[in-house]
């Protein structure tokens, strides 16, 4: 009744009979573990060497260092020692051979292609910085001055910034005000462009623009600019001043109703941290935990993202530096089973909080989901009722598409709130209001940084004050 179907061939498939598509060979190593190390291979010689960064970023998440280093030797053949030797500093340094690593990306920083001699130096800057040798980090760091790469230009400012602060070449530090961390979004809004004009439909096309720019959402956005033009034609409106006003109390009253606090009504209570790769789980239950703890709450941490080890050392430091204890099992060690000790830590010991750290590989949405249910299981069956939050964390930088995150965690299982993280280094903070506008999910935290105290209450106030660059004046 539906035709003919015709099959559609696979990525892989398509990639036998046309290689040379880099991105597609970059795609199918994302997709099938299996594939990565000749996907990877594939995706760096067919590009020439122009997805390094993209295939050593793939190449650390999927943990495949031994799996590529077959292909060093091509790798050479085909791009020069430069490229080989990279690739091999990052298998020594994730070994821990941090000297031979460095002497391997001192060669490849001689490349040609100014992208791989970043990578190259600023991975020596990291290391020095890693054997606390500060005044090298930070000679590597000036030397680069100029030279950062725009996606780069965020982490070496903060990993600069971190070296001049050891070296105690900043004066005292400040806390950082919410304001602050959303300058890039207030920037990319750049409201303050709409003051002193005529109400006409220029307006309103620009205003339109930019709040699809800064990653507002269409349907918010359509939203917002009829109701500012029907507001605008009943009230009479001249001045785009008046207007800006409008808008910022429309958007403080969309975002109240997406407001939430952490649920911590039973003791014990247990928190459940999901999202992909990267999005900063395990940072904002490291930050979550200390903000706990100084309230008062005894917290315990469970490292349920046992598919990497670097993922419970990463969670062993947070866990010392917020002073709370964790639990954790070797890698590979079956998640639900950490869970299920720390569990009887938890009731030993009569602590307040339990928070799971989880591994957040989408791209296997089967066992994800599969691992959820279970250590969603064990939680339930030992203390009922629990886990009263499931938090999804998102990454405000990947903009629209934490929508669509959250819709896929969404259907694995209840998301109760969102913690939404590192607003402080995009342009596209108004996914905060695609969020609320789509997910009707309460925001509950928000990042603005990577330090211990930059994590937040989502307080809608501060955040849309934040977003308009000057106090309006006062009438
Ligand atoms: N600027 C900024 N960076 C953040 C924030 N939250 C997390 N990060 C950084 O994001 C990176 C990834 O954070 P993680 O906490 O390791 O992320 P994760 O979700 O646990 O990652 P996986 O365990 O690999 O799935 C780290 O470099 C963090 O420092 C934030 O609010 N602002
Ligand atoms: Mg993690």
């Amino acid at each position: 009744m539906f035709g003919f179907f015709r099959r559609k061939p696979s990525l892989k498939e398509e990639l036998k009979k046309n290689p040379n598509q880099p991105e597609k060979w970059l795609k199918l190593a994302q997709e099938r573990e299996k594939e990565a190390p000749e996907a990877l291979y594939n995706a760096l010689i067919y590009s020439g060497g122009e997805l390094v960064d993209s295939v050593a970023k793939t190449l650390k998440n999927l943990v495949i260092y031994r799996e590529f280093e077959p292909y060093l030797e091509k790798i050479e053949k085909e791009l020069g020692k430069e490229y080989s030797s990279f690739f091999e500093g990052m298998a020594q340094e994730y070994r821990g051979n941090l000297q031979a690593a460095r002497n391997l990306y001192d060669v490849a920083r001689n490349s040609a292609n100014p992208l791989l001699s970043f990578l190259s130096s600023y991975h020596i800057a990291l290391l020095y910085m890693k054997e606390g040798l500060y005044e090298f980090a930070y000679k590597v760091f000036k030397e680069l001055e100029g030279k950062v790469p725009q996606e780069y230009e965020f982490d070496y400012t903060v990993k600069k910034r971190e070296v001049e602060e050891k070296l105690g070449l900043t004066g005292s530090r400040i806390l950082k005000t919410f304001k602050e961390g959303l300058k890039k979004t207030r920037d990319a809004l750049g409201l303050s462009d709409f003051r002193g004009r005529k109400v006409d439909e220029s307006l309103f096309e620009e205003l339109e623009e930019r709040l699809i720019l800064a990653d507002v959402g269409v349907n918010a956005t359509m939203e917002l600019v009829d109701y500012l033009k029907r507001e605008a034609k009943k009230r009479k409106l001249k001045s785009s001043d008046q207007l800006l006003e409008l808008l910022k109390e429309k958007l403080k009253e969309i975002l109240v109703n997406c407001r939430g606090e952490i649920n911590l009504s039973e003791k014990p209570s247990v928190i459940l941290v999901l999202g992909v790769n990267g999005v900063g789980k395990t940072t904002t239950i490291g930050k979550l935990a200390k903000q706990l703890k100084d309230r008062g709450y005894s917290v315990v941490l469970a490292a349920a993202d046992t598919f990497r080890a670097a993922a419970i050392e990463q969670l062993e430091v947070w866990a010392d530096r917020a002073g709370v204890r964790i639990v954790k099992a070797s890698e590979g060690t079956d998640p639900a089973a950490v869970v299920y000790d720390a569990i009887q830590s938890v009731k030993a010991k009569e602590d307040d909080v339990l928070i799971v750290d989880t591994a957040g590989r989408l791209h296997n949405k089967e066992r994800l989901m599969k691992e959820i249910h279970k250590i969603k299981k064990v939680i339930g069956r030992e203390f009922p009722g629990q886990p009263a939050e499931i938090l999804l964390v998102l990454d405000a930088n990947t903009g629209q598409n934490a929508i669509s995150q959250a819709k896929a965690f969404k259907e694995i299982t209840d998301v109760t709130g969102i913690a939404l993280t590192k607003l402080d280094g995009t342009a596209k903070g108004g996914i905060v209001i695609a969020i609320c506008n789509e997910l009707k999910i309460p925001i509950k935290l928000v990042g603005i940084g990577e330090k211990i105290e930059d994590l937040r209450p989502f307080d809608p106030e501060e955040f849309v004050e934040g977003l308009f660059e000057e106090e309006p004046s006062t009438q």
